[in-house]
């Protein structure tokens, strides 16, 4: 069995620290690697072990509590159980982030997604339309997690000149850091790799087919995950992947790659708006109102900017309507 050590896995010293005081009691330290409905596989010095969750954690998870939801990338602390050993899960230690979407569905719950991702890439096929306002809602699922975020545009092989369709998507974060790869020909991907430093967990984001296990693979230099064509009429992927999944990659960090999103409603994400829209906060600040909603407002500097051409009228409206979102969410659901 491979045993992986808890460097290795990313273990930061703020964790090691959080679980201190649970090692007196027999506890073990493992990342979360795969979930299901019932527990899922986790990674350990021991190996690769299966999951179960005490009763507690799992009432506590029925309650809604989002700390107790176990997700993938998760540290936790468990009690080695059985033979062959099941990892039973005692305790989930806090986060140092967390992707959170709004669960699909009519009541406004929060979904949690990934745990402890420093850097998240978000895999763009350049042989896709540019989707700048897709692009605005994954930085802000990020920037509220407290992530890092990169674009990294991928299929470079397909496209003689990519700079126009880059220059399209880059609005949705023009200060946002960016890579250009091909996982067919290999280009880039030295630079790209060099972010994927020992302990750093990245989180792949993405429409299906978007080309992230290609990635994976690419980066692994071997077959890690599954990967499938798209669809030639409409460009769309076939949902490939089907199960989120945390995987060691041997010369040192961490990969989650999972199913493709095409549409995703942050939760709790006002102020991570803020971030994702510099620029319109920027010219906000130089509306009359203080309270502007940047739509029809007399004095509006957002306005002002947009008929100026200084702003698109899309992101105007793309932050007016993802603020609304929130909005509307917080009133109704928060906990
Ligand atoms: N030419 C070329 N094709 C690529 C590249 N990367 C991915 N592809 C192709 O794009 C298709 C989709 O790739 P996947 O890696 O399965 O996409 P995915 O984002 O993992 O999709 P889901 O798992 O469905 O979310 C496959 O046919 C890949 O061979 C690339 O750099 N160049
Ligand atoms: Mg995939
Ligand atoms: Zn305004």
């Amino acid at each position: 069995m491979v045993e992986f050590d808890l460097e290795t896995l990313g273990l930061r010293p703020e964790t090691r620290a959080a679980f201190q005081p649970l090692a007196r009691h027999g506890l073990e330290l493992g990342r979360i690697s795969t979930t299901h409905r019932k527990g899922g596989v986790l990674l350990c010095p021991r190996g690769r072990l299966q999951v179960a969750v005490l009763h507690k954690v799992r009432k506590r998870q029925e309650a809604g509590e989002l700390e107790a939801h176990l997700t993938v990338g998760d540290w936790v602390a468990f009690e080695p159980r059985g033979e062959p050993i099941t990892a039973l899960v005692h305790e989930i230690l806090p986060r140092h982030s967390l992707f959170v979407r709004k669960a699909a569905g009519l009541r406004p719950e929060p979904q949690p997604m990934a745990a402890n991702v420093d850097h998240a890439f978000i895999v763009v096929g350049l042989d896709s339309e540019p989707s700048p306002r897709r692009l605005e809602r994954f930085l802000t699922m990020v920037h509220r997690a407290g992530a890092r975020a990169s674009f990294v545009f991928t299929k470079a092989d397909l496209v003689e000149d990519p700079s126009k369709l880059i220059e399209e998507n880059l609005e949705a974060g023009p200060a946002t850091p960016y890579f250009v790869v091909s996982s067919e020909t290999g280009l880039g991907l030295d630079t790209l790799a060099l972010e994927i430093g020992p302990g750093v967990t990245i989180a792949l984001l993405g429409i299906s087919g978007a080309g992230k296990s290609t990635l994976v693979n690419a980066l692994f230099g071997e077959t890690m995950m599954q990967t499938g064509a798209v669809r030639g009429r409409d460009q769309k992927g076939r949902h490939t992947t089907s199960e989120r999944q945390l995987l060691v990659v041997p010369t040192g960090g961490l990969i989650i790659d999972g199913p493709g999103i095409r549409e995703i409603e942050p939760w709790d994400a006002e102020d991570a708006l803020e971030e994702t829209f510099e620029d319109v906060a920027e010219w906000a600040a130089h509306c009359r109102f203080s309270n502007c909603r940047h739509d029809t407002e007399p004095g509006c500097a957002v306005l002002d900017a947009a008929k100026r051409g200084a702003l698109t009228d899309e992101r105007r409206r793309a932050f007016v309507a993802l603020r609304l979102e929130a909005e509307q969410r917080s009133k109704k659901g928060r906990r």
